[in-house]
């Protein structure tokens, strides 16, 4: 599925298209109006504004993100003690108002970050907690409400489902009415059903579209009826992104589909059996990973190797690939990046050990920043993980951009158990060597236009140089691979380094029995004057040797021919013999022996 990355031009059309046509005339365009389609988000868990801020400015808008979820906004219950420490992470997702002034940050912070994303040309998704208010008996939020379980400053005891299980509790999820009439977790459950309640929480939701917010993630959408959420929406502005947090399970009513009449559905199963797959199966099985598998149509579907649940044993729970896992998690998400199904978001994390425990703080429970006063990053470390940044993970958002408009797979391959490869038709390739011991060494065919590329996975392409390894497709569209074990290699349009020319070396030379004929030179093609890594020619035609070599276009080359026999090499006299490339095409060097 391809998502637009012209999102957060909608409110702009309200407000004049005049003001549009403007800017895409302006000169310079600002950043959204040109470039690929964008098409990954990325879940900045429990960050504060101003850090999200400079991410998109920094970091998710350079780097093709489409947009960011961000936690819950509203004030919320401050939960002082919990098993994993003051402040667990879990108290955002208790509402006591609407009012923006939360631990990530007041309005004024949010409206900011909202305005410095667009600037970058990331759209911002909210988490909107809807379906209920807190679990508490009485408190006072983080705007400073006061509040009791039943009484907010919204909302008054009418304004709630009474189901009449004991403590209105949820005790069946095969029971429709409890899911969607009982409290979650004890969570005082909103009459969603209430034209007052659905005006309100529309009234939240307007005031975040007037701001400028792009998209929302419905929090519980399964505990609410599918048509109370319809409702809401059809009185909310503009048309916001919408996908919906429905946990499917075995046996249960509520059902995924249900929900798609108002936007796309978290895919649980998507998770789950990736972390099946990468945790204790094969790579091989992936081959027909997507609806084959059972899962809801690819454009209905938001996909996640984790989410902020499900990698600490919260929200369904599962075996699932997280952080914690290393090179692991890198190559599930390779994965799921590369592979053409659903609306892919990765999911930034921190450290924990206990499943409730909040983000990196100070003593007082205020969030530590992620970008320091001194321009540094916390990341990687034992606080903020910043799994967005790592290199696969980061470079594996263009390639979903690069190759959006090819959303099929290509010359699939596998060696029947962890090491599989595919191309999405002639703009990218990629190859996983999830083996933990075996070498992945193939010649594959790409589907992609010869050239040398840069491997996105190891590095980058800036300019005409890669700083990572090349991979040269040859004329015919295949190239050897040599992967590691647990690593990855992903080529795509964009990464291309140069055009390559097949070179043929047509040598006269005369040899005896045992000795053989090689050209070395001054590239990595040629050996970089290694006589060891010289390219042998072949005798079929002797006296004259013969051999093609994919070289990069428009480069200076030296070389000479050398015989070896085994253990002497042989130099031909003379100075370096030199030409340069053309920008394409072939050409043969007619030489003969000095
Ligand atoms: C969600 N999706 O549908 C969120 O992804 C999930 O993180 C939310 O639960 C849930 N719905 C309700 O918004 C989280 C934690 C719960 C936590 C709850 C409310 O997973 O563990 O419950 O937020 O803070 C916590 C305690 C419960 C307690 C409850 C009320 O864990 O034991 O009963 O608070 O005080
Ligand atoms: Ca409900």
């Amino acid at each position: 599925m391809i998502r637009p990355r012209f999102a957060c031009l909608r409110v702009v059309w309200v407000v004049s298209a005049l003001v549009v046509a403007f800017w895409l005339w302006a000169s310079p365009r600002p950043a959204f109006a040109q470039g690929p389609t964008r098409t990954v988000a990325v879940h900045l868990f429990e960050w504060r504004w101003e850090d999200i801020a400079l991410e998109c400015e920094q970091f998710l808008g350079p780097k093709g993100f489409a947009a960011v979820q961000v936690s819950p906004p509203q004030e919320h219950a401050i939960v002082t003690s919990s098993d994993g420490g003051p402040y667990p992470w879990w108290q955002r997702y208790q509402p006591v108002s609407y009012q923006l002034v939360s631990r990530s940050g007041d309005r004024q912070a949010f409206i900011d970050m909202v305005q410095r994303c667009h600037a970058a040309g990331v759209d911002v998704y909210v988490d909107a907690v809807i379906n209920h208010m807190t679990g508490q008996e009485s408190g006072v939020g983080s705007a400073g409400s006061t509040y009791t379980h039943y009484d907010y400053p919204n909302y008054a005891p009418w304004d709630f489902h009474y189901c009449g299980t004991p403590g209105n509790e949820i005790q069946s999820y095969s029971d429709r009415y409890q899911v969607q009439n009982c409290e979650l977790v004890n969570l005082a459950d909103l009459n969603t059903g209430s034209e007052y309640v659905r005006n309100t929480i529309a009234a939240y939701l307007n005031d975040l579209v007037s701001i400028g917010v792009d998209g929302f993630r419905i929090d519980a959408a399964k505990h609410m009826n599918t048509n109370d959420i319809a409702a809401i929406l059809a009185r909310v502005n503009g048309s916001p992104y919408i996908y919906q947090e429905v946990i499917e399970a075995a046996g249960e009513p509520i059902t995924g589909d249900e929900y798609f009449q108002n936007g796309d559905v978290t895919e649980f199963d998507y998770s789950t059996s990736l972390g099946n797959v990468f945790l204790h199966g094969q790579l091989s099985w992936l081959s027909s990973f997507g609806e084959a598998w059972g899962f809801m149509p690819s454009d209905k579907a938001l996909v996640f190797v984790d989410n902020h649940d499900n990698q600490r044993g919260h929200g369904g729970g599962g075996d699932v690939v997280t952080y914690k896992n290393g090179t692991l998690y890198d190559l599930a998400n390779v994965f799921m990046l590369a592979w053409p199904y659903g609306y892919p978001r990765i999911m930034s994390s921190y450290e924990f050990s206990h499943r409730d425990q909040g983000p990196p703080s100070y003593s007082d429970g205020t969030t530590k920043p992620v970008h320091n006063p001194d321009g540094s990053l916390n990341c990687f470390g034992a606080e903020w993980k910043c799994e967005h940044r790592w290199r696969p993970i980061a470079n594996m958002v263009e390639f979903r951009n690069v190759t959006a408009p090819a959303f099929y797979v290509s010359n699939w391959w596998t060696d029947g158990y962890n090491q599989i490869a595919f191309g999405r038709g002639d703009l990218g390739f990629v190859v996983i060597n999830r083996d933990t011991s075996k070498w992945l060494s193939q010649t594959l065919q790409t589907g992609m236009p010869a050239g040398t590329y840069c491997d996105v996975i190891s590095g980058e392409r800036n300019g005409s140089s890669c700083t990572g390894n090349t991979i040269t497709v040859n004329a015919d569209g295949t190239a050897s691979f040599s992967v590691p074990p647990m690593s990855a290699v992903a080529i795509h349009a964009n990464s291309k380094v140069s055009n390559s020319v097949a070179v043929t070396f047509d040598v006269y030379a005369t040899t005896y029995w045992g000795q053989n004929v090689y050209v070395v030179g001054n590239i990595p093609a040629l050996g970089s004057w290694n006589t060891a890594q010289a390219v042998p020619l072949s005798a079929s035609a002797y006296p004259r040797w013969r051999g093609t070599v994919q070289l990069p276009a428009n480069t200076w080359v030296e070389y000479k021919y050398i015989k070896k026999d085994g253990g002497s090499v042989v130099w031909e006299s003379g100075g370096n013999r030199t030409f340069t490339t053309p920008s394409g095409g072939s050409l043969t060097r007619t030489d003969t022996w000095r």
